[in-house]
């Protein structure tokens, strides 16, 4: 009955219709329709109403037209079986929970995140319509130290189809990437899997697209910023995942075949926002100034310490700040 009620409207937009005109068309009382309005409001449409004039849409949320994902998608297997929620806890929880129970290699997209997570336990905001918040289930035969490489090659991913609508971006080694020192995309790889064998990866992919100044809360707006806050342009989120897929899957593909991060370590390399710079080591007990030399074939950050000692970093051990650049 939503549905029916907002396609009455869209056929009227920008001109009234009245509760007594629609109740009569779809056979349901006034009341009913009053209660439809109120939800989809919630839902974020943007419906006027006047006495004697009755409901006008003003303004229809930007909701992800799946079909047309799927339709202009150009995999072979990513992206063939998408699971759209519009609202949910969280797309990795979700993941997990097919890939576990139902032998799943899907992916998982929601409008909205009540509890989305980032790596160590920390949160990630996910206001609704505004950002891509989706999750890739893989079963890769590959070993389990490995994994870590395909959140490379999912930042590589990302920062390249960005690169091609000409938004300016860094990689910041291993899961975010950066645009003017603030962070735009967080990627969390979660793992099940034995010692010597993978079960499945999770690859939780985190973007701000149209998210205003005011989408970004206190606690993140000076480390966060979104797409459309950089570019001034508001950003078609379904042309970008599937982007994003396409480009995920060739880059997937190519270091399944090749069983070297080949293509994606060239991206990851080229855009890093750290290389050649004193970044701040995080760990558990410490912190160090060092410097970042290079990403190696394995996609372990090679830092250099005070003493001209050489080491190589895996992602996921410890944190990393650019001194001064990020807080
Ligand atoms: C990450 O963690 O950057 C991984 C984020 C992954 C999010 C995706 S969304 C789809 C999928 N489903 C999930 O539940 N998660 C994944 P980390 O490096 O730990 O960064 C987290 C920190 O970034 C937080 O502590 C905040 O400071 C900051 N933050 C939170 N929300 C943000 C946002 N929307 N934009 C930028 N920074 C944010």
């Amino acid at each position: 009955m939503k549905n029916k009620i907002i396609e009455v409207l869209k056929e009227n937009k920008n001109e009234y219709i009245s509760g007594e005109v629609i109740s009569e068309m779809l056979n349901v009382s006034r009341t009913s329709i009053w209660k439809y309005i109120s939800k989809l409001r919630e839902e974020g449409y943007i419906i006027e109403s006047a006495s004697r004039k009755g409901y006008r849409l003003v303004s229809s949320p930007d909701i992800l037209d799946i079909d047309k994902i799927k339709k202009s998608l150009t995999t072979k297997y990513i992206g063939r079986d998408i699971y759209y929620y519009n609202s949910i806890d969280s797309t990795n929880k979700k993941a997990k929970n097919l890939a576990m129970n139902e032998n799943k290699e899907a992916v998982i997209i929601s409008e909205e995140q009540t509890m989305g997570k980032g790596r160590l336990g920390r949160n990630w905001i996910s206001p609704k319509y505004k950002g891509i918040w989706m999750s890739i289930i893989l079963k890769p035969e590959i070993a389990p130290e490995e994994a870590p490489k395909i959140t490379q090659i999912a930042a590589a991913a990302v920062s390249k189809v960005l690169d091609d609508i000409n938004i300016e971006n860094k990689i910041k080694w291993p899961n975010d990437i950066v645009i003017n020192k603030k962070k735009v995309c967080g990627i969390l790889t979660e793992m099940n899997g034995e010692i010597d064998k993978i079960n499945f990866i999770v690859i939780g992919i985190g973007i701000n697209v149209n998210l205003e100044e005011k989408d970004l809360s206190p606690d993140i707006k000076d480390i966060a910023t979104s797409l459309k806050i950089e570019s001034k342009i508001f950003i078609d989120r379904a042309n970008l995942v599937k982007n994003i897929l396409n480009e995920f899957e060739y880059l997937y593909e190519d270091f399944l075949n090749s069983k070297s991060m080949g293509k994606s370590l060239e991206i990851c390399r080229r855009k890093s926002a750290l290389l050649g710079k004193t970044v701040r080591l995080i760990n558990v007990n410490e912190t160090k100034k060092v410097k970042a030399v290079d990403i190696d074939s394995e996609g372990r950050l090679i830092i250099e310490d005070e003493f001209g000692k050489i080491k190589r970093i895996i992602s996921g051990e410890i944190s990393i700040r650019g001194l001064n650049d990020y807080v």
